[in-house]
């Protein structure tokens, strides 16, 4: 787990210039095995604050400022948040409506939760502490206990809410790992776009070495970020990563992102080329990876926290994206994480374009549940 170094600035939303939606890699020529950096990009656009980034000393913290919020963007980006978790928020608030304060409110609420893929722990948790706040402070009308229940969901996720580092090394190395198809590479061309909108220079690195596809879908976003991507056909994907990390030693990088392919935690093989790679990021690099993030697909329900503790029990994991909340996720599998592995949630993604990808907010996606 990384160390709380800083907290993240609040969220906020700014123009950040799109990028075409899905990359479609097919009839792509086979890239080269490395692809040069052409450099930063002239204007690195304005984005909101994500990281949080330390200057060498460790000691030193440094928080990037936050850049100037557009309320428009703001709001369709919490907008599409919102219409995301419907499927959960329509049946939390609509228990609300004109609701008298007795067992059978919260006995749908336990109902509403459980369906919302909160578990059992959180939501009983929720449930006990709902009606003790109820009894003590006396509350009568269903608003007050909707209030009530926001705030306790905010306690409950706040837990999560934590900014990414960076600035603890050069490069910082990010390991990111999935199942098939959960977001990974979308989310590494994301992340590439804020880092260096941030003046962090990225190099990315092609560890899906399965697929051909896979390689030149991330040397689309290399292209699309100028940023070199060190790929190699057919190659050991540990090998990638070892290449990559001893490239950016080399060239001073930044951050480095070491995108894997996508496997499934019963893949007991996969698994274990999963945690060679990060060995061998350790050769070249003693203290790397330094943040190891799993990448969920939001609609993935409940089994989102099985991938979580498989991938966790493997190559110990120090982030989570949660991706497509743009969907018909139910946000409560958050709830069900923070109780059993509480693994921050350093990015969620609403759709398929740079600026929907946000830091994840506890508040804001309390707010997004509960309508
Ligand atoms: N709606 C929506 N689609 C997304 C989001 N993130 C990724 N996608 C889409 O999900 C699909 C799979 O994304 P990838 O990034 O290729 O997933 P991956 O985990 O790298 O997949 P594999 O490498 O095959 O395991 C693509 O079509 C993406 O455009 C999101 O937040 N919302
Ligand atoms: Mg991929």
């Amino acid at each position: 787990m990384p160390s709380a170094l800083a907290s993240a600035p609040p969220a906020a939303t700014a123009a950040a210039p799109a990028v075409p939606h899905s990359v479609t890699p097919v009839g792509r020529p086979v890239v080269p095995p490395t692809v040069p950096q052409v450099g930063r990009p002239v204007a690195p656009p304005v984005v909101p604050p994500i990281v949080a980034k330390v200057a060498a000393p460790v000691e030193t913290v440094e928080v990037i400022e936050e850049a100037p919020t557009s309320p428009e963007q703001k709001k369709s980006w919490l907008a599409r948040l919102k219409t995301g978790l419907s499927k959960t928020s329509s049946g939390l608030t609509t228990l609300f409506v004109g609701a008298r304060i007795d067992d059978a409110l919260f006995e749908e609420l336990e109902s509403a939760l459980l369906m919302a893929d909160a578990g059992v722990v959180a939501t009983q948790h929720l449930l006990d502490a709902l009606k003790k706040r109820v009894k003590a402070e006396r509350l009568t009308e269903a608003g007050q206990v909707r209030t009530a229940l926001r705030a306790l969901m905010i306690d409950l996720l706040k837990p999560l809410q934590k900014a990414l580092v960076l600035g603890r090394h050069q490069p910082v190395v990010m390991m990111i790992a999935g199942v098939n198809g959960a977001g990974k590479t979308t989310t590494i061309g994301k992340l590439a776009k804020h880092l260096q909108a941030h003046d962090q220079s990225v190099l990315l690195a092609a560890g899906d070495t399965f697929r051909a596809a896979a390689r030149e879908q991330l040397a689309i976003w290399g292209e699309r970020n100028k940023v070199t991507v060190i790929s190699q056909e057919s190659g050991d994907p540990a090998a990638v990563a070892f290449d990559a990390v001893h490239s950016a030693l080399a060239r001073k990088i930044d951050v480095v992102m070491i995108d894997t392919a996508g496997r499934l935690p019963t893949q007991l093989h996969l698994m274990d080329e999963l945690k060679k790679v990060k060995r061998v990021i350790a050769k070249a690099m003693p203290s790397a990876p330094h943040e190891i993030l799993l990448v969920i697909d939001g609609n993935t329900g409940q089994n989102a926290l099985t991938q979580v503790k498989a991938f966790d029990d493997a190559i110990g994991l120090t982030g989570l994206v949660v991706t497509k909340l743009d969907g018909t996720a139910k946000g409560g599998v958050l709830a069900a994480i923070v109780t059993s592995r509480p693994i921050p949630v350093y990015f969620i993604g609403v759709g398929e374009k740079i600026e929907d990808l946000q830091p994840f907010n506890a508040e804001e996606f309390v707010d997004a549940l509960l309508g």
